[in-house]
């Protein structure tokens, strides 16, 4: 299969995130994106090309334009202040703050379009960001012409991503423009498959009260994991969309013999759906070793994730999210896609 990739992605490089209540380097950083074209190329998993260039159209349907325009132009407002480091929002409107007056200043505006301090905007963020959904969209268009998958190698990730808001490391929901870019196209109905470590709250968000779009989440347990607020069994979808959203929240420590069988019923829940097309959020951060998480998936077990995703013979959209042991990103998230193609 075709991947798609942009060497843009390398102009978003955070410096912070807070961990543990210190600041350490950042998580998602450049290297992993370089490691999984590393390794679609010692495959041969197939040709690697370019992005083109889109509009913000799509994007525009599955995010508050005001929260795109504040994305273009949050670096510019936070150097206009003197800063030089990576901006990240520091106070939020919880329960008891109004959120319905947006701020006029930067440090507000950040709090107001964000859900946590993960996401931090760089003076290169949004070519980023803006590469990572081009690369999306991309990718959706070699399958609508025909081909049986294709490879989104997005960066940053997007499924945490909302309507309004950005945060652990995600911008724009690069799964979710694609699969409303497949509606657009024709496709009656799509089905997400969010296969992350964490729960995708944003792309749930999203399409939590349509019907065209079905959304499975396998993930850590929210009682005890990140994102905490989202991502319980009893979330099933709102009007026009109940029943099309299904979570699958799983414990500590949980393998491939139990993942597995979450995997089987997101993928017969997408069937009798009738999804047309299946985006998968392609996040390898339930490998057994990976640093900011608690599954314990093998090398050996990405393979069969592909194999059975497979088996549903639908048209298929890889979209890349998380994965931090950088050293074995490779290996796992180009062993789905060999896996899926047999
Ligand atoms: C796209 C993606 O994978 N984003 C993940 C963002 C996670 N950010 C918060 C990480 C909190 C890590 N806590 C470590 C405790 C280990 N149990
Ligand atoms: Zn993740």
């Amino acid at each position: 299969m075709k991947t798609v990739y942009s060497p843009d992605h390398a102009a978003h490089a955070g410096h912070w995130e807070v961990a543990r209540g210190a600041m350490v380097p950042c998580f998602e950083k450049p290297i992993r994106a370089e490691y999984v074209r590393a390794r679609v190329e010692e495959v041969g998993l197939g040709e690697i090309v370019l992005p083109k260039v889109w509009s913000m159209e799509t994007a525009r349907k599955v995010h508050d334009p005001a929260y795109l325009a504040f994305l273009g132009k949050a670096w510019d407002m936070w150097a206009a202040e003197g800063n030089h480091t990576s901006a990240l929002p520091m106070t939020w409107p919880v329960r008891g703050l109004r959120n319905d007056v947006p701020p006029e200043c930067i440090e507000g505006l950040l709090g107001f379009y964000s859900m946590d301090a993960g996401a931090s905007i760089t003076a290169g963020t949004w070519k980023a960001v803006k590469a990572s959904m081009d690369c999306a969209l991309t990718a959706a268009e070699i399958v609508a012409g025909g081909a049986r998958a294709a490879f989104a190698l997005c960066r940053p990730p997007g499924h945490h991503s909302g309507p309004a808001f950005m945060g652990g490391y995600c911008f724009i929901n690069n799964a979710s423009v694609a699969a409303q870019w497949f509606r657009d196209q024709g496709a009656a109905r799509v089905a997400i498959l969010d296969v992350d470590y964490h729960h995708g709250n944003g792309t749930q968000d999203i399409f939590y009260e349509r019907g065209d779009v079905f959304v499975a989440n396998i993930h850590g347990d929210p009682k005890t994991e990140y994102p905490y607020f989202l991502g319980h069994a009893d979330e099933t979808g709102r009007g026009a969309g109940e029943g099309c959203n299904v979570n699958y929240p799983l414990p500590f420590g949980t393998a491939w013999d139990t993942w597995s069988l979450a995997l089987d019923a997101a993928c017969d829940r997408a069937e009798a759906f009738g999804a047309e097309v299946i985006v998968v959020s392609l996040g390898v951060d339930t490998f057994e070793r990976d640093p900011i998480s608690a599954f314990k998936l093998k090398t050996a077990d990405y393979p069969k994730m592909g194999a059975r995703i497979a088996k549903l013979g639908k048209p298929t959209l890889f979209v890349f999210e998380g994965g931090y042991a950088v050293d074995e990103i490779g290996v796992n998230a180009v062993g789905v896609l060999t896996g899926f193609e047999g």
